[in-house]
């Protein structure tokens, strides 16, 4: 295939300046991006995937060289692959749309005592997220944390609704200039549906990262109302807000934070977004994307894909937060509360494939790396450990540590990505 061909070409070239890639043969390829037809992907080659291609194949050499007992179980005969949703066939689109709408149709885990506003089996997911926040965001098991939750997610979906495919990711930078034009957002039948309608008249911008005290101001878009078109035009997002920057979404009936159910009162409301090419042309674009992969350690990587350090200063934004407010609204502007809307694991699928992709880029050195503590941006809180446990709560059984989760071929998963 004379795209295959290309796709090919570029990666050679380009191996002698990336700096500590490890040595990849052509024979052992996992990239299977050359079965893509470009078109489908929009006609653009982006440098951040000839990186995870190259990832790729490094996974599976280290892999098979230096991990034989997780090869044994875990090997390109065995192994789970997750795709861009422009690769998706409608049927497979489908597929997934029905079984995320068959979660929010099934009864919620999380006792009434524990989540008062849970509906179903989706929102067990978000509740999760919400208890958790200040230990999951800018901690040392950020990454790993929402790998673990992602995973969860694609298999309660495999599970308890049928589904037979894997989770899909969303490719930030293929759409940087303009996100309703991808297959996630562009408000088809087979998207997870687009735009809001006008809403909120009376906001000028959303603030990061915060409204009362914004380091940056993202402008407000067309939309900011509900969502008027696909699959999730009736989508209930049932609890929240927290920290939300859309002045239209009410408060949520619990809202003390010294309650242990903050934020997990009962709150049913449509769901609301406000794409903004604003947001994704200067911050998720491919040489922002580049220019994360290229970070020499996991201190520079993890600052660098959460807003930099000290946070947001010079506008800049990182991949992780210009991906939330890529849809922004509510509930995605609120970092709580953002897996209400489930744009949410496309978005993590792409974080958790760029941090995948950055670890196998040297997989001997980076496989383990960790850095952060135990507390939200707080550097004098006891440093995470790769002995340090995980919990999903009621969205899915089974503590792993952190240390279980470095690798997408060890621990409980057996995934790649292409
Ligand atoms: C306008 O903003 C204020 C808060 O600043 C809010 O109370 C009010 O509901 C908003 N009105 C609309 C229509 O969005
Ligand atoms: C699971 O992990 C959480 C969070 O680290 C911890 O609080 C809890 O005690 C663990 N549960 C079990 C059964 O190990
Ligand atoms: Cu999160």
């Amino acid at each position: 295939m004379r795209t295959g061909a290309l796709l090919w070409l570029a990666p050679m070239a380009l191996a002698s300046a990336i700096p500590a890639l490890e040595e990849s043969s052509p024979a052992l390829s996992f990239d299977k991006r050359q079965d893509v037809s470009l078109n489908v992907l929009g006609g653009k080659i982006l440098q951040a995937d000839i990186y995870a291609g190259l990832a790729a194949i490094n996974q599976q050499i280290y892999q098979a060289t230096q991990k034989s007992d997780q090869w044994k179980k875990c090997n390109p005969a065995t192994i789970m692959v997750r795709r861009e949703w422009a690769t998706f066939s409608t049927s497979e689109k489908t597929n997934y749309i029905t079984a995320v709408r068959c979660l929010a149709e099934l009864p919620a885990k999380t006792p009434k005592s524990d989540c008062p506003g849970c509906k179903n089996r989706y929102d067990d997911f978000v509740a999760t997220h919400i208890r958790q926040t200040f230990a999951i965001h800018n901690t040392g098991n950020f990454l790993a944390w929402h790998r673990y939750f992602t995973y969860a997610y694609e298999q309660t979906l495999r599970n308890e609704c049928g589904y037979k495919g894997y989770q899909p990711y969303y490719n930030w930078p293929r759409w940087a200039d303009d996100p309703m034009k991808s297959p996630v957002l562009d408000g088809s039948a087979t998207s997870m549906s687009g735009n809001g309608v006008a809403g909120c008249v009376n906001q000028t911008f959303y603030g990061i990262p915060t409204n009362d005290a914004p380091v940056i101001k993202i402008p407000k878009g067309t939309g900011g109302g509900c969502v008027n078109s696909g699959p999730f035009q009736d989508w209930s997002v049932n609890l929240g807000p927290v920290f939300t920057d859309s002045l239209c979404t009410p408060a949520n009936p619990i809202s003390d934070f010294t309650d242990p159910n903050m934020g997990l009162g009962s709150n049913p409301r449509c769901l609301k977004r406000d794409i903004s090419a604003w947001t994704t042309s200067q911050w998720s674009n491919d040489a922002m994307v580049v220019k994360l992969l290229n970070s020499p350690d996991i201190k520079t990587f993890w600052y660098d894909m959460q807003g930099g350090d000290p946070a947001f200063a010079n506008n800049f934004m990182g991949v992780h937060t210009a991906g939330h407010f890529t849809v922004g609204a509510d509930p995605g502007s609120d970092f709580f509360t953002s897996p209400g809307d489930p744009y949410f694991f496309f978005h993590h699928g792409q974080i958790d494939r760029v941090w995948w992709t950055w670890q196998n880029m040297n997989p001997s050195v980076r496989i383990n790396a960790i850095y952060g503590t135990t507390v939200i941006a707080d550097p004098t809180a006891p440093a995470s450990k790769l002995s340090d446990s995980m919990t999903l709560g009621y969205a899915f059984p089974g503590n792993i540590t952190i240390g279980d989760a470095m690798s997408t071929m060890g621990g409980p998963f057996c995934y790649t990505y292409i």
